[in-house]
């Protein structure tokens, strides 16, 4: 494998940061999950957008324009003919002291690895994943915010580690007010009758790419969507519960705590959309030629 590391495509051997970088010591640096499908990078311009902004959150400096960044992605895709794939881009905030002073890291490191897609098996799809709800509760905004997609992810990982504990694939994270924000890599919808609700990113939920999609999907489908606070009586009274990600893509929720969501099945709605996003990330994106 070809690791893209600031500017040069590396031996996977080779591609090594220092102990003293920043992204290592503090999680200093953000980061983007994308996936390529039929040998096109779905949403790459809308992934490259949102690093920039993440880092723009955090006061790093990207050392490259968006357009040169979205070159750099298509080049690693190429050299390593990742056609289905995963990609992982990654700015940390580079070399520095053992002191926190960020401004003592005088070169960003940017890498980018194009890799295999581990998925999850067709058989969750078809029977849809228990969930719960978790103590750890997601970020306060003005803490760490969660719409920034940094290399601190401590936050998810404690919930993961509570929901795994717990006999779960994952867990629904509550705000510190007890509204219900996301999953610890997905985003979630309910569906009321004709009404798909998600939380809004002020609640706590990182603006999910494949939420958007699934969003736009669901309002040209006749559905009536939007983004409302729901806390977890919502969850448990839906009739259908579903997560959104680039790893996951569109999965239902069939028991949350131990209420059984609508049937104990993923429901129509949730199946409806996990197929037209499929067919949708198939036919779109940036070409790796
Ligand atoms: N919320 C959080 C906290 C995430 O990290 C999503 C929602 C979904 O966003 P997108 O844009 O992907 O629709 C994410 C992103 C993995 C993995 O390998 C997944 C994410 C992040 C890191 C790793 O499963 N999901």
């Amino acid at each position: 494998m070809k690791i893209y590391m600031n500017g040069k495509l590396v031996p996977e051997r080779d591609a090594k940061v220092s102990v003293f970088d920043h992204g290592l010591l503090y999680g200093d640096g953000v980061f983007e999950g994308i996936r390529s499908y039929n040998g096109r990078v779905f949403k790459l311009e809308e992934h490259v957008k949102r690093l920039f902004d993440s880092a723009k959150a955090i006061d790093l400096e990207i050392p490259m324009s968006r357009k040169g960044m979205i070159r750099a992605v298509v080049r690693t895709c190429k050299a390593n003919k990742t056609m289905d794939g995963y990609i992982r881009l990654v700015v940390t905030r580079g070399v520095g002291t053992l002191g926190l002073n960020p401004y003592l890291c005088k070169k960003p490191q940017v890498i980018i690895i194009a890799a295999n897609i581990q998925l999850y098996p067709p058989k969750l799809y078809r029977d849809g994943l228990r969930i719960v709800t978790v103590g750890t509760v997601r970020n306060h905004p003005e803490a760490v915010n969660p719409r920034i997609k940094s290399l601190n992810y401590l936050n998810n990982i404690l919930a993961k580690i509570e929901a795994m504990n717990s006999g779960c694939m994952e867990a629904v994270m509550l705000n510190a007010q007890g509204y219900v924000a996301e999953a610890t890599g997905d985003n979630i919808f309910v569906l009321k009758g004709k009404k798909l609700i998600t939380p809004p990113p002020h609640a706590g939920a990182l603006p999910g790419i494949t939420r958007d999609t699934v969003m736009r999907i669901a309002a040209e489908s006749g559905y009536d969507v939007g983004e409302e606070m729901m806390n977890r009586y919502d969850l448990y009274t839906a009739d259908e519960v579903f997560l959104t990600g680039t790893a996951a893509e569109v999965i239902g929720v069939v028991n949350i705590d131990k209420r059984e969501i609508g049937d104990g099945k993923p429901g129509p709605v949730t199946k409806m959309l996990e197929k037209n996003f499929r067919k949708f990330a198939k036919s779109t994106g940036e070409p790796i030629v």
